[in-house]
């Protein structure tokens, strides 16, 4: 059967045929009116991206190459005895729009596995690092430092054709997912425990090496972090960590360089960090209101959050519309293995009424559940309590979602990303505005 770089390579003909074909026929049409609002507005809703992976409807949520998340659950490969798809199966599908095969995932698991050495130099600055940065500015560290490794960096000096661009952040691609447990276990041992990270095995797909790594050796555990690095991987281009990857990658700085600067945005509160801010949030909440809270103080304590000009982490979003299926996900997960969790009743407590507070503030576009508002809370319940932990977690399976897309983008010749700006003046300028 094909490997993943043959199965990327023979659709890249068709694929380069239908973008060029499409441009020919559309290249000058109109695609939206922009607003000024939307300059000055974030960007929302203006298309100014290519992003093949997945594409985020309002209402339905994330699709992968077109599917949803019950789907891939389904249809990915898993590992044995395992309900739940395996992330290398995900880095296939993303990169290619097809499902690979059960043999294709397993030889992929393999070679990620073969992949998955360290040079010293990381492990030394990981170790000289203060244990109080940090997770998320250490593993920022750690992929920068990794750049030594960059195959791509080192043929770009030597002199590259730009059709050969693709092959090189291929490789630099496998190697960074390869290597990012090993980097993110020693950063939990290091900063949590005792600084040994345990060996991994050939035969175990990543999820459950990673889930070693880290130091837990239940299978329900590993089965936490397949679904875990499965739904994480990718949301569109637009968000920040995705959006990032893309933008430092088109100068052609490195894959490693460009996930780095993509890390850096993830650490932010407003994106992947909210998973850290949702625990310390609802263990609060869980102080303040006692053994005995009812609906009124969670009510009482949302609004204080509200009205104290904070956000409530873990809910709303710039575009979904509906509870995020990827909390709908872990949901289903957690009344499967912890029905009866206090934080996980807590966190279903919260869901009953937090969109309703929350959908009395008008500004507020999106009052449901987003991934983070659940994710801790499981990790809470298999003793990784360590909060400020958790942003990695998301980071190593964003890599899974961001890097196809940095493939892709050097496949498709895509160039150097520079936008127009204007500043105020000149557009009170263009409006005659006084
Ligand atoms: N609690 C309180 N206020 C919120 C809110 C929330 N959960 N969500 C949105 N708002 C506020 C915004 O802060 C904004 O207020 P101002 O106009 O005063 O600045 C207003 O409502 C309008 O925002 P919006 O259009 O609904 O949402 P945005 O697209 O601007 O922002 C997001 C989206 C996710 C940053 C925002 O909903 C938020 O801050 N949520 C909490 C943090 C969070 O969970 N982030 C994780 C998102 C998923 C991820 O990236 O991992």
């Amino acid at each position: 059967e094909p490997t993943l770089k043959e199965t990327f390579a023979a659709s890249l003909p068709h694929k380069i045929e239908q973008v060029k074909a499409l441009r020919a026929a559309h290249g000058e049409d109109k695609l939206q009116e922009t607003t000024m609002n939307m300059v000055y507005g974030g960007q929302r809703g203006m298309i100014n991206l290519i992003w093949e992976g997945s594409v985020l409807d309002p209402e339905e949520g994330i699709k992968f190459r077109g599917y949803s998340i019950p789907e891939i659950s389904e249809k990915l490969p898993k590992a044995p005895n395992s309900s739940q798809p395996l992330p290398e199966g995900m880095f296939w599908l993303l990169l290619t729009g097809e499902i690979p095969t059960a043999a294709q995932v397993k030889a992929l698991s393999a070679e990620l596995h073969a992949r998955s050495t360290l040079p010293e130099h990381v492990s030394e600055i990981l170790a000289h690092t203060p244990k109080d940065l940090h997770p998320m500015a250490q593993l920022c560290l750690a992929v920068n430092a990794l750049e030594s490794e960059s195959s791509f960096a080192k043929a770009y000096d030597r002199g590259l054709a730009k059709s050969d661009y693709w092959q090189y952040v291929f490789e630099d691609s496998l190697d960074l997912i390869a290597k990012l447990p090993t980097v993110a276990a020693i950063i939990y041992r290091n900063v949590f425990h005792d600084g040994v990270v345990a060996a991994t095995d050939a035969n175990l797909d990543y999820s459950a090496n990673f889930s070693k790594q880290l130091g837990y050796n239940s299978e329900e555990f590993a089965e936490l972090m397949r679904m875990y690095l499965t739904i994480h991987t990718d949301h569109e281009g637009g968000n920040v960590s995705a959006h990032t990857t893309h933008l430092v990658g088109s100068t052609l700085s490195s894959p490693y360089l460009s996930l780095a600067a993509g890390f850096n945005g993830l650490a932010g509160p407003l994106h992947g960090k909210a998973n850290q801010e949702v625990l310390g949030w609802l263990l609060k909440l869980k102080e303040v209101i006692g053994a005995n809270g009812g609906k009124a103080e969670v009510e009482a304590y949302l609004r204080e959050t509200l009205s104290s000009g904070r956000v409530v982490p873990g809910y709303g979003h710039a575009v979904l519309r509906k509870t995020d299926p990827r909390y709908s996900a872990q949901r289903l997960f957690a009344q499967k293995h912890l029905p009866d969790f206090p934080l996980f009743k807590l966190v279903s407590q919260v869901y009953e009424i937090a969109p309703k507070i929350l959908a009395e503030k008008q500004k507020i576009k999106n009052p449901w559940p987003n991934v983070d508002a659940h994710s801790g809370v499981l990790l809470q319940y298999y003793g990784l309590t360590e909060q400020s932990y958790y942003t990695v977690l998301f980071a190593v399976s964003r890599a899974f979602g961001v890097l196809p897309q940095l493939i892709i983008d050097r496949a498709y010749g895509l160039p150097l990303e520079r936008p127009k700006s204007f500043s105020t003046e000149k557009l009170a300028e263009k409006f005659k505005f006084k």
